[in-house]
């Protein structure tokens, strides 16, 4: 309905502006076509003025409605850099902006056509044309050497005391994973992931088929969905990838972003500045939470593929992780060292094991499965 509406108004506008067209035209026949073009030439020009205050005026509103919305200060040290680099973008181009949009319309009201000036025919000067092309070349070569040095940095070798972690995206949401004791990310096959038990496909075991061996570096691994957990002052190295199609991590607050490929793993390291908690304080905002959008049109559920980031202090760290059970164990629990002593407890003890047993009995088709796909 709202459609046939617009196109109406459409149409009636453009018929409006017609008629006033056709109806000056007649006006200029019966005054005479100068004393009407010179009618017109005052008109224009007064409305050029107008346009320009009145377009100054709209940008400054936008700018002070636009403000109170931006996300303020930068939540990471590496972010800060690119905040300086909009503030150097936008005071350049905010100076040409002003400088030659007031030119721009002052000129065609002062120089409007007038019976007692001549036009002062000017073709060419090669002066001018160096000097505009130039000036900006320079202008833009520095903005975009700026950028290239953060780029470098952001990208590059994170510093050694960087927590590690891994984010892979898939359709729709985020999978983190932590090395675990060995600080070692153990191997990942995309023909071994399993929604059910293995999301990330992680060679745990040995697969003849695919003459692959068992990885022992994943089985203390850390696989955690939907929250990411990072320390405040501690930079932090996200090793990014992708399950199925091309992502991003998007990382507003901390004002950095990169594509989750599959295939290619991308790096992009950063330095929380402010807990989550910290936050909370400073926008007012007690359900503030960091977060990661994805910024890549990927599939119909892009929308909803929205991943937390708690950022904590290294002690709240430290005792999140040792509660975090390894990824494998999950799986396997009957691998756990953790639960074995729990058996032996009197009356439930068999439960565990047949609960295990149940598990391993799910993993066995599951297995299959995948070796039916290879075929
Ligand atoms: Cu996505």
């Amino acid at each position: 309905m709202s459609t046939y509406f617009t196109i109406a108004v459409l149409i009636l506008v453009f018929v409006v502006i017609f008629q006033i067209a056709k109806a000056s035209e007649y006006v200029s026949i019966l005054k005479g076509e100068d004393r009407a073009r010179e009618q017109n030439n005052k008109i224009n020009g007064f409305l050029m003025i107008v346009f320009l205050i009145l377009g100054l005026i709209g940008v400054y509103f936008c700018h002070q409605i636009l403000k109170g919305r931006l996300l303020g200060e930068s939540a990471s040290l590496e972010g800060e850099k690119v905040d300086s680099m909009m503030n150097i973008t936008i005071t350049v181009t905010g100076i040409v902006f002003f400088i030659t949009q007031i030119l721009l319309f002052t000129f065609a009201y002062r120089f409007q056509e007038n019976k007692n000036r001549k036009v002062f025919f000017f073709p060419h000067n090669n002066t001018m044309e160096v000097v505009w092309t130039v000036v900006p070349a320079i202008v833009l070569s520095i903005l975009v050497v700026i950028g290239l040095r953060n780029w470098f940095i952001f990208t590059g070798d994170a510093p050694k005391n960087a927590l590690v972690v891994e984010v892979t995206g898939r359709q729709f949401g985020w999978i983190f994973r932590y090395p675990g004791k060995d600080n070692e990310f153990g191997k990942r096959y995309f023909r071994n992931i399993d929604p059910s038990n293995n999301n990330l496909g992680l060679v745990w075991a040995d697969n003849k088929e695919l003459n692959q061996k068992a990885d022992p570096a994943t089985y203390d691994d850390i696989v955690a969905d939907n929250t990411m957990y990072i320390v405040k002052g501690r930079p932090v190295k996200l090793v990014i990838g992708s399950r199925d199609v091309i992502h991003d991590v998007g990382l507003p607050h901390f004002r950095l972003k990169m594509d989750a490929v599959p295939g290619i793993p991308t790096t992009l390291w950063f330095t929380p500045k402010f807990t989550t908690a910290e936050m909370k304080e400073k926008t007012g905002n007690s359900n503030f939470v960091y977060e990661i959008a994805c910024d890549q049109m990927c599939g119909n559920g892009h929308y909803s593929m929205k991943g937390n980031i708690e950022v904590v202090t290294q002690d709240e760290y430290d005792a999140w992780i040792a509660k975090q059970k390894p990824y494998y164990y999950g799986a396997f629990p009957e691998k756990d060292p953790s639960a074995a002593p729990a058996a032996p407890g009197g009356a439930p003890s068999s439960s565990p094991d047949s609960a295990a047993k149940v598990t391993t009995a799910s993993l066995a088709p599951a297995a299959g499965g995948h070796q039916n796909n290879l075929k």
